[in-house]
């Protein structure tokens, strides 16, 4: 009797509980309670969370944000609206440096309502005339280039509420107060195109601060900035001097302010590092430094003054993106040494960042790190693709008891160290390494029966963690680490699948815009590290501009974001006005490009099975894919005159394509997986002309053995083009291919990361060249968004981007038993769990509150689908081979048999 009551109150609770909405995760620009921002009219965005019940959207909210004071700023009456993402803020003008609270309050459509803990934004310095700080740098510098400190001793004689420090710098900076480091962001300000803006970041520093004496100093390094940099190691490519810009606005409890920045009663002197470069590593001897330096107590009578350097203040903008942060910290896995005699250390993850290590010695011992990504095919340690890098970090002991060295103003893509000079016996333990990557939220994982796929998953996530610091990036070990256009484009879309890459590819865009040639044309790499402008760098490459359309389109469909296709706009048409100033009678056949870069080849291709693909006729394909999609967000945006100009435009561009590259039967004149994959992905054929395609496209694969024959431009589109016109089966076997090339060929050899190359280590264990062989490039992990999007078969609508339309419609194939796939939409997650049991196909689906689906149940014939063990309500919009149900939010257990 007991038993049962205590039960029934317990299923009381759980229904209550049930029957509750929360409204949690509130943003404001896509960050949790920024410290500064610059938007005047920033956007909010928050998630409901419905709990146990189904179906609950949103029918109204309410926002109301306060000053500093507890003002109310802006209140405006309950809205009626299902809108709970990027709601703009139309107050009362914000102001500089101030600090805001918000909340909302929610309804929905189940007579419910929940209000949401306080969230909190502080706005930047708005205007250049706030700056009281002035840029400032060492006097002189050593030809070395050992890091400048700077420092300033200051006063705090009443109780502090609040101190926000600003800072900047022509070069990376490192601040500390009080001896303690500000914030836990590297290699900041991180990379924009300084020639036109530069990012500062803003800390919450009221706790360093303290009554009495306190000290405030930086150190900096060359960086992106005036280091060792782009193709050729050019160097200074932003300007000379490196130099700091520091504010810290603190408000007393009493009300009254003060500033702290940087000026000429700044003092200035070097400490341990000596030498700090990207590309090249850095040297610390401890010997040199000097202890306490940014503490009260410090006496730096013996620096010198710091110097005013005159650099403009009104090219200062807040920070968009996530800051570089450390993240996953890897233990040594083996110590072995070559049969040189090196002594290694294996990390068992190629990662980029760099390694920490405790040691202890002489005072001059010095100890050289040297990384790699591989070792060659004797097992000796393998540096030569690293180009001109030369990756290596040099610790001179103070010998001072146990020390610890860490590196800074650089870091390494690597699994391998290899160390020289190290006094006695070296202790595996004593070793880490630490991941660093820009600190975006992780948003996806997926997984299947397969193992070999899972660790191309990992791979996949890998390589975009190794590539994605601040800049989106080619490679991160080479003397490269460039923001390549084309390989951020193949990749975008996978990118928002496995973390949330809004803002760090709307903070990238900008930049896109900013160097954007005046004709239109791109720079193949952004910010622009080759020229500043033309004519040594070039650009305009189709597959690399078209960054320009293609990431835009993409961040608007997975993030439904408008602000980003408006900044981006026109840009975007600037793009298409260029391709369309270059071409004659609509055809773009002129200029160079990369074409279907890195396809596949063989040294001994005696039987023709390079597939190579005419770079105009890829050319021609992008020209149209861009048109379409300016098309696209000029619809979004309203922007009726250019949706006709442009539509008239593809049509003329597609003509052109037809009539000079396909035969009235539709054979392609490049007979190649490129082109077939390109012409169906991007609508270049006329719709009689393209399931004939489909077909060639499938033969040719199975001509080549089941194998990829495409390079950067081509492997994107393969999966997705094969399963979209009926060969789901072509592209499993492509997926799963196990000899070379495919995807799982570098699994088989023993990969963490997606390799540059299909052949980066060939069968016979010889490396591919060292002048272009990286193991850390994602451009060929794009395959990943065909994983989620078609295998597990979550996606967003079109129509409704950003997930507030879903559409689950797994894929069965490849003879996974089961496929588990979640998602974190800017709604929250999305899932979609499959598997194939006892003749039953099952699938388990999350769909979030405040959006609708449509779940595609793969059927044979008409096969009864249940859900929850009931039959369903079957959607109007049926496929062939397909159930469709529309469902709102909840969690369901949908079964068919096979
Ligand atoms: C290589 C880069 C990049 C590619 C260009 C064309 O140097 O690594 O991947 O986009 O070439």
């Amino acid at each position: 009797m007991r038993k049962t009551f205590f039960l029934f109150i317990a299923l009381l609770a759980g229904q209550l509980c049930s029957a509750q909405i929360k409204v949690q995760r509130l943003m404001t620009e896509n960050l949790v309670n920024p410290v500064a921002i610059d938007a005047l009219g920033p956007r909010f965005s928050w998630q409901l969370d419905g709990g146990q019940t189904r179906g609950v959207m949103q029918t109204a909210y309410q926002i109301k944000v306060t000053d500093e004071a507890n003002h109310v700023v802006w209140a405006p009456a309950k809205v009626s609206s299902d809108q709970s993402m990027y709601v703009n803020y139309q107050g009362s003008a914000l102001k500089s440096g101030q600090k805001y609270t918000w909340h909302v309050k929610v309804w929905d459509n189940h007579g419910k309502s929940a209000e949401s803990l306080p969230a909190t934004f502080g706005m930047g310095l708005l205007k250049a005339d706030d700056w009281k700080a002035q840029w400032i740098g060492p006097a002189r510098e050593e030809a070395s280039r050992p890091s400048p400190l700077l420092r300033k001793g200051f006063t705090v004689n009443k109780k502090v509420k609040k101190a926000i420090a600003f800072i900047t710098a022509h070069g990376l900076y490192e601040a500390h107060i009080n001896g303690k480091r500000v914030g836990e962001d590297y290699l900041t300000p991180g990379y924009t195109s300084y020639n036109k803006r530069i990012q500062y970041q803003a800390y919450d520093v009221t706790n360093l601060l303290q009554p009495g004496a306190n000290a405030v100093g930086a150190s900096l390094g060359s960086g992106w900035y005036r280091g060792v940099y782009g193709i050729g190691t050019r160097h200074e490519i932003y300007g000379k001097d490196i130099s700091l810009l520091l504010q810290i606005n603190i408000t007393y409890a009493d009300g009254s302010t003060a500033t702290v920045a940087t000026d000429d009663s700044w003092k200035t002197s070097t400490g341990e590092i000596r030498y700090a470069e990207i590309y090249m590593g850095s040297t610390t001897d401890a010997r040199k430094e000097q202890k306490g330096w940014s503490t009260a107590a410090f006496n730096d009578s013996g620096w010198s003054k710091a110097v005013i350097g005159n650099y403009p203040k009104d090219d200062l903008v807040a920070t968009v993106n996530e800051p570089v942060k450390k993240h996953e910290i890897f233990k040594v896995v083996k110590m072995f040494t070559t049969p040189k005699g090196e002594k290694v250390l294996d990390f068992g993850q190629n990662l980029v960042g760099w390694v920490k290590f405790k040691v202890s010695g002489k005072a001059g011992d010095k100890i050289v790190i040297s990384h790699a990504e591989v070792m060659d095919k004797a097992g000796n340690f393998y540096t030569d693709n690293l180009r001109d890098a030369k990756a290596q970090n040099t610790f001179i002991l103070s010998g001072n008891g146990v020390e610890t060295f860490e590196p800074q103003f650089t870091w390494q893509g690597f699994r391998y160290i290899r160390i020289e000079g190290y006094p006695g016996d070296i202790k595996p333990e004593d070793f880490t390494a630490t991941a660093v990557y820009s600190d975006m939220a992780p948003t996806g994982s997926f997984s299947c029966s397969n193992p070999m796929i899972n660790q191309l998953q990992h791979n996949i996530q890998w390589g975009q963690k190794g590539n994605f610091l601040d800049i989106p990036t080619d490679c991160p070990q080479r003397d490269e680490r460039l923001g390549w256009t084309g390989d951020a484009q193949v990749f975008s879309r996978t990118s928002t699948f496995n973390m949330n890459t809004h803002n760090f590819f709307a903070k990238w865009l900008k930049d896109v815009a900013l160097d954007q040639f005046s004709d239109g044309s791109l720079p193949h790499v952004i910010p622009d590290a080759f020229d500043n402008g033309r004519p040594t760098g070039g650009g305009g490459s189709a597959g690399w501009s078209d960054a320009t359309t293609i990431i835009p389109w993409n961040m608007y469909l997975a993030y439904g974001d408008k602000q980003i296709l408006e900044n981006q706009y026109n840009s975007m048409k600037a793009w298409v006005g260029f391709m369309k100033s270059r071409s004659h009678n609509n055809l773009w056949n002129v200029g160079d490009h990369f074409g279907d870069w890195l396809f596949y080849t063989r040294n001994d291709d005696n039987d023709g099975s390079a597939a190579i693909t005419s770079k105009y006729l890829i050319a021609q394909c992008f020209y149209a894919h861009s048109t379409q999609l300016l098309i696209n967000a000029a619809q979004v945006l309203g922007k009726t005159d250019d949706v006709e100009t442009y539509t008239k435009l593809l049509a003329d561009v597609k003509g052109a394509y037809l009539r000079e590259y396909v035969t009235p039967n539709g054979l392609i004149s490049s007979d190649t997986q490129t082109a077939y994959a390109e012409a169906l992905e991007f609508d270049m054929l006329p719709e009689n002309l393209r399931e004939q395609a489909a077909g060639r496209l499938a033969d040719n694969i199975r001509r080549y053995g089941n194998h990829l024959t495409t390079g950067f431009l081509g492997t994107p589109y393969l999966c997705d083009a094969l399963s979209k016109y009926g060969h789901a089966d072509a592209a499993f076997r492509l997926l799963l291919q196990e000899e070379y090339p495919s995807w799982l060929y570098p699994i088989k050899m023993g990969a963490t990361t997606i390799w540059e190359r299909w052949d980066g280590i060939k069968p016979d264990g010889e490396l591919e060249v060292p002048s272009m062989n990286s193991y850390n490039h994602y451009a060929y992990g794009a395959i990943g968004d065909w994983m989620y999007r078609t295998v597990a078969g979550i996606d967003t609508k079109s129509e409704q981007p950003g997930y507030k339309g879903i559409t689950i419609k797994p894929t069965v194939g490849g003879n996974f038993t089961q496929v588990s796939a979640d998602y974190e939409t800017p709604y929250g997650k999305a899932s979609s769990h499959w598997k194939v049991e006892n003749g039953n196909f099952v699938l388990d689906v999350v769909i979030p509150a405040n959006t609708t689906a449509t779940v595609y149940i793969p059927t044979k014939g008409d096969s009864a689908v249940t859900e929850g063990g009931k039959p369903v309500t079957k959607a109007a919009d049926q496929i062939a081979g397909y159930t469709a149900v529309n469902v709102g939010s909840g969690n369901y257990h949908f079964s068919t048999s096979m």
